[in-house]
């Protein structure tokens, strides 16, 4: 599986060090023509940071990582393109049906494939009211499970920020602020939850990775960077949304994976685009920063 993995990887042997993406965000995250976009802005971003994107899809069963430009369109328009975290990815393939990787599935291909720095919007965590639904992101677990250093602007902000903390402090995965010492709330740059790590450069984060990885842990090491000030929403802005989306997802009787696609868009459709400016800003941000990295990684002392 990894050689044949590796064979798809856009340049194998290049040296120019690689960035993985994810695409669920392609498929269900953003709405059309953003997503397409989007990607491409996200790619270009991991480019000018010196870095090479590895963008990562299920066409017609087959895991690539380096989709091809018109593989990113495909997975943009098609409406048959499943969700994909590590429960589902094996039926996936094996039906030949095409899918979306999340933070989940993406950080296993790019364990597998060697890639050290994958870059997302924001992490899954836990739901507000997960003590009823159980709704708990199976990102989470897969951050606990893949040793890459994951590119985020924190988790979603629909979700419960202090429990989705408690639980990444509890799988033992370092949350380090990106030029911040709070944790960023995915559309704002603030969320009140003091950080205790924070690094300034992109070479500070490859040594903490390095370091966290040499004591023998093998989980992610998550990098939250705060949205572009131009681009933020604030938390006070867009707390009534949440809220309406929350009890609009309710009350029609919205479950599982669906969830989380349904809030992003709601929110996105009630506050005339900055939301979704804002998740646009952020995602290429990270991508940015997340090449950034991976350079850093390059000139590491072996
Ligand atoms: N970041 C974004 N938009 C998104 C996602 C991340 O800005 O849509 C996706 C990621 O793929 C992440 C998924 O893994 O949302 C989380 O979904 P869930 O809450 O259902 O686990
Ligand atoms: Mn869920």
């Amino acid at each position: 599986m990894v050689e044949q993995l590796l064979s798809k990887i856009q340049n194998p042997k290049s040296e120019i060090p690689q960035v993985a993406l994810e695409s669920t965000v392609i498929a269900h995250g953003l709405p059309s023509p953003h997503n397409l976009e989007t990607a491409r802005a996200c790619e270009s971003a991991v480019r000018e940071s010196g870095a090479s994107p590895a963008t990562i899809g299920i066409i017609a069963g087959e895991p690539v990582i380096g989709l091809s430009e018109t593989q990113v369109q495909e997975i943009a328009s098609r409406t048959d393109v499943a969700k994909v975290n590590l429960a589902n990815l094996g039926a996936i393939i094996a039906q030949r049906r095409w899918g979306a990787t999340t933070v989940a599935s993406s950080l296993y291909f790019a364990a597998q494939a060697g890639i050290q720095v994958f870059a997302t919007g924001g992490i899954g965590g836990v739901h507000r009211g997960a003590a009823d639904s159980f709704d708990i992101s199976a990102d989470l677990t897969a951050l606990a499970r893949f040793p890459v250093v994951t590119v985020c602007a924190g988790a979603k902000a629909i979700l419960d920020l202090p429990k989705t903390m408690e639980v990444l402090e509890t799988l033992g995965v370092p949350v380090v602020g990106y030029q911040t010492d709070e944790l960023p709330a995915f559309y704002s740059r603030s969320s009140g939850w003091e950080l205790d790590l924070r690094a300034d450069s992109p070479a500070e984060i490859a040594a903490i990775a390095a370091e966290h990885w040499r004591l023998g842990f093998t989980t992610s090491v998550l990098v939250v960077a705060p949205v572009p000030v131009a681009d933020e929403v604030s938390a006070d802005e867009l707390r009534d949304e949440i809220e309406a989306a929350l009890i609009a997802a309710t009350k029609q009787n919205i479950t599982g994976k669906s969830v989380t696609p349904f809030l992003l868009s709601r929110v996105a459709a009630r506050t005339e685009g900055r939301a979704l400016r804002a998740n646009i800003a952020l995602l290429k941000n990270n991508a940015r920063i997340a090449g950034q990295i991976a350079v850093a990684f390059s000139k590491q002392e072996p």
